[in-house]
């Protein structure tokens, strides 16, 4: 392309090309892709600028002070051992042993999944975690893990931030290699919301595993052992970590409500654990696990188990650090803190708080205070970038102790009922919840349950409907799609089997299942799906797109389509992203290093009579304008 671009120049072609052409004509090393890609990027911004992210409403983009960070950490100690190092010299045993042997307790960092999963619907980018991947390994290499990837992140990369989630975990993994990379899989539904076929289920692992995965956290959204039992089996077969998970609801001291009691749990972890768990998680991921019964529950399962234990919560109620502070009392070998910036609430106690609150314990964790802080600073320079779309909870929030609502699922559901129009109701909708919980026999409620529980719930609320008039009325309802899938067995079954009356009413005849959906569904056949995507993209699809589009053929389609359409859209700075450009302002880009588009944004004019308007912007100077429909 060069060549041409010289042969193509009107200077040159007037023979007037001096000595010092090339160096005065940087318009030479401009290639048409590149132009391309400058088109792609303005037509992007443009949009966002004019219609606003998403289904957030177009506003003025916001001022954010600088983000204060400089990587001035030292490389780790030659005597450091991280757990990453001790799981890739001497196996999965090697770091079971170790783990036991710790007498601190050991953290788990979920800033980069859970967190803002939790408080503001997992839109963080990967640009803004890899700003701070290295550094944090140098930083914190004895923490136990890092949770950076599945749950909902996987889907809602491709979904709403045009990135695609193999890439974060590339990413990530290059530049924290001695960090043990934790991911969140939901059983069965691996990263979806449905069941899927037990050979999609064991690639998706062993290729999660191969890119990067060290630790699988592993959960049914009923505690359905057989829903778990094949990406444990999976998992082994890596030499990785299977964590299987019981998920905790209800309340072991409550000695009215003992469907969900200590034996229970008891017996579940044993289970699990001869199905081949090699850490067991307690998975409290609504918080409503009290300090006196996490004490309980801990010191139980550490008595009961050979494999450590795993201790997850949420801090909505505000009693997370305290809950945490007990269970280290019991016993407990790891548990799940985020960077302070991104904790509490509906999010993971904070990792500083907890270091404090364990002062003069010996068990307290042994982190750089200093270097905790730090890392810190970086987040809090990110977390506002993320304010259109966080939950906003300020508080703690105790009557999660009645609703049981995941954290995860807070700020989801919210967002459900304003696109109903219950908005304004959201007290109502999180009592309703409840009442539907009691409908269906108190079931555990965790993607993808909770949502069959919210789906109902707002389902009820729409139509004016009281349990009664759900048992009364229920044959002519046309319940949500997930209702029924749910009552049918699609999900599995639950602790203590269906509602009877509930189930004929919402079946309305219908058969249900017993048997493990998985058992039943045709395997995938890869080969073929690879030959169909080829076709459709236009280039050999990788066994990581055949996954991804097994898993979610239509996301992932508009995805490749957003990215055919935008580029690269991942390199732009997360203001930006979200919120387009100012009038008059300037905006880096690097391309690729050494290689910055700098964009200014000149003027907007007014829409057309098509409601067109036009965008007169410079790149590197040079005058581009680019056309964007506006749809206010
Ligand atoms: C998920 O499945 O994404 C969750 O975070 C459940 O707690
Ligand atoms: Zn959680």
């Amino acid at each position: 392309p060069f060549m041409l671009n010289v042969i193509d120049n009107p200077t040159f072609q007037a023979g007037e090309a001096g000595t010092r052409f090339i160096d005065q004509t940087p318009t030479l090393f401009k290639f048409p892709d590149d132009t391309q890609r400058e088109d792609k990027m303005l037509k992007y911004i443009g949009n966002v600028t004019v219609n606003g992210f998403a289904d957030v409403a177009q506003h003025s983009k916001k001022y954010y002070p600088d983000v204060e960070f400089k990587d001035d950490f030292q490389p780790i100690a030659p005597d450091i051992v991280t757990a990453k190092d001790v799981l890739d010299q001497q196996g999965v045993q090697g770091l079971q042993q170790w783990l036991l042997a710790q007498k601190q307790v050991l953290l788990t960092d979920t800033t980069m999944r859970d967190a803002h999963q939790s408080l503001f619907a997992t839109r963080m980018r990967t640009k803004d975690m890899l700003a701070v991947a290295a550094a944090s390994q140098k930083a914190l290499p004895q923490l136990f893990s890092y949770e950076m990837w599945g749950g909902a992140t996987f889907d809602v990369a491709y979904r709403f931030l045009n990135e695609n989630p193999w890439n974060r975990l590339k990413e990530l993994r290059q530049a924290m290699p001695r960090t043990l990379f934790q991911m969140l899989f939901r059983g069965s539904n691996a990263v979806g919301y449905q069941n899927y076929p037990d050979n999609v289920i064991r690639e998706f692992i062993l290729e999660a595993a191969k890119s990067g995965i060290d630790v699988f956290r592993i959960f049914d959204s009923l505690n359905w052992i057989p829903q778990m039992e094949k990406s444990i089996q999976a998992v082994k077969e890596t030499g990785k970590i299977a964590e299987a998970t019981i998920c905790y609801t209800g309340d072991i001291m409550d000695p009215d409500r003992q469907k969900y009691n200590l034996d229970y749990y008891r017996q579940l972890a044993l289970d699990l654990q001869s199905t081949g768990a090699d850490i067991i998680a307690i998975k409290d991921m609504a918080g409503v696990l009290k300090p006196e019964a996490a004490y309980e529950l801990v010191s139980t399962l550490k008595d009961a188990l050979s494999v450590p234990v795993h201790l997850h919560t949420h801090d909505t109620t505000g009693n997370g650090i305290f809950t945490y502070a007990r269970a280290v009392e019991a016993g407990v070998d790891v548990v799940d803190v985020a960077a302070s910036a991104l904790s509490g609430t509906t999010s993971q106690p904070s990792m500083s708080s907890l270091y404090y609150a364990l002062a003069h314990n010996d068990r307290q964790p042994d982190v750089d205070i200093n270097n905790v802080e730090a890392i810190n600073r970086y987040w809090q320079g990110v977390r506002p970038y993320y304010q259109d779309f966080s939950n906003g909870m300020t508080g703690p929030q105790t009557d999660i102790y009645q609703t049981q609502m995941p954290g995860g699922q807070y700020s989801n559901l919210q967002q459900q009922a304003k696109a109903v129009g219950l908005g304004d109701r959201w007290e109502e909708v999180k009592t309703m919840y409840a009442t539907v919980n009691d409908m269906f026999g108190d079931i555990i409620k965790v993607t993808p349950s909770s949502k069959v529980v919210g789906d109902m719930a707002l389902f009820m609320m729409e139509n004016h409907l009281t349990p009664d008039d759900v048992y009364n009325q229920g044959t002519k309802l046309d319940f949500p799609a997930s209702v029924i899938n749910f009552f049918a067995g699609n999900l599995g079954q639950p602790v203590g089997g269906f509602p009877k009356k509930l189930q004929q009413i919402v079946l309305k005849g219908q058969p249900a299942l017993t048997v493990r959906p998985g058992s039943l569904a045709k395997p995938a056949d890869f080969a073929a799906v690879k030959a169909e995507l080829s076709a459709k993209l236009g280039h050999e699809a990788s066994h990581q797109e055949v996954l991804s589009y097994i898993l979610y053929p239509k996301v992932f389609m508009d995805y490749d389509a957003s990215h055919k359409r935008y580029g690269h859209v991942s390199l732009l700075d997360t203001p930006t992203f979200f919120q387009g450009m100012r009038l008059g302002e300037t905006v880096n880009i690097e391309l690729a290093k050494g290689k910055t588009m700098i964009v200014k944004l000149n003027q907007i004019s007014d829409p057309d009579v098509d409601g067109v308007r036009t965008l007169y912007f410079s790149i590197n100077g040079q005058n581009q304008e680019i056309m964007v429909k506006d749809n206010a």
